[in-house]
């Protein structure tokens, strides 16, 4: 029997679980390196982790590890249940509380390792979290694709930490009742944008789908939907895809340097944003709030059938 302990919480909605303790060891070095141990031996603790029985396809995992840089609080590796995430802000925000309620963080600034890149983070007295997200930019700007039952439909692309196809065109409104539509027309996108062979820098998969629109509530903010791989939405207003949607903003002059960016997510929960100026593109701060939900043990019992979890394609991941 193996057990892990875990930290449950939500980010506007979206949950993070973050590992601090029971994961094997995964041999040192920087969380860039240690995923890509992760990945070739330890695949399958990632499905014990995050998918059913003891997950959902909606939860990320966050594994924590001991920091490698003098000034970082923590190391990080977030994945899902179909891969790993090269940064994610929701779960940046949900590990930051983590960390508050472990005792290990207090109000202030501190910074955090990930795969893509060391993040700074601050607690808020009022125990909001922003995060200094990575250097965020549109690669393509007005990139039209066919996509079938749906016709020609144009977007940007752009990084946040995560690749985004960002678009304003919606078959229906921004609503949790579409939220069934809102999944086909934006998986049509994803597979759409593959077959076409158009991808990220270096030909990276543009694995995330992101359709902005103005909020059905009326508050005269932009909404969004996001499609994340593995084909769960994002619950909260998704902190990379945030950065992707400021950054093509700030490409089209229509958001400046220091202003806030309202982001509404698809349950009606908001993010606030601002940028500096970067090298290539914008440095967001994403600002939201995060609640621990449990403070648990898994138990992963190798007699169990679905030890390994229930993999994508509902067979046994192992
Ligand atoms: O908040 O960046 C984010 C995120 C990515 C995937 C799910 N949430």
């Amino acid at each position: 029997m193996h057990t892990l302990d875990v930290i449950d919480s939500h980010t506007a909605g979206e949950p993070t679980r973050v590992v601090i303790a029971g994961f094997p060891d995964l041999g040192g070095g920087n969380p860039a390196a240690q995923l890509q141990r992760f990945r070739r031996d330890f695949d399958h603790w990632r499905s014990a982790i995050v998918c059913e029985p003891r997950g959902s396809d909606t939860v990320v995992g966050a594994l924590l590890l001991p920091p490698t840089e003098p000034d970082a609080a923590a190391g990080v590796i977030f994945f899902n249940n179909v891969g790993y995430l090269g940064m994610c802000g929701h779960g940046t925000i949900g590990l930051v509380r983590t960390l508050h309620a472990m005792g290990r963080l207090g109000p202030g600034q501190h910074r955090l390792q990930t795969p893509v890149g060391t993040v700074g983070v601050e607690l808020h007295g009022d125990g909001r979290v922003s995060v200094d997200n990575v250097e965020s930019y549109r690669l393509e700007a007005g990139v039209a694709v066919d996509v079938p039952g749906h016709g020609r439909v144009t977007g940007d692309i752009a990084w946040g930490g995560n690749w985004f196809f960002i678009t304003a065109r919606t078959p229906v409104p921004l609503l949790l009742r579409h939220q069934r539509e809102l999944t086909a027309y934006t998986e049509a996108i994803g597979n759409a944008l593959r077959a076409a062979g158009i991808t990220g820098a270096d030909g990276a998969d543009i694995d995330h789908i992101e359709v902005n629109a103005p909020a059905a509530d009326g508050s005269g903010v932009l909404a969004n939907f996001v499609l994340c791989p593995g084909l769960a939405y994002d619950r909260s207003p998704c902190g990379t895809g945030t950065s992707a949607k400021m950054a093509c903003l700030a490409a089209d002059g229509k958001l400046a340097e220091g202003e806030t960016w309202i982001q509404q997510g698809i349950l009606g929960t908001c993010f606030e944003g601002r940028y500096l100026h970067g090298t290539r593109g914008i440095l967001p701060r994403i600002t939201g709030q995060a609640h621990i939900t449990a403070k648990a043990q898994l138990c992963i019992d190798d007699a169990d059938p679905f030890a390994w979890g229930i993999g994508a394609t509902g067979e046994a991941a192992r």
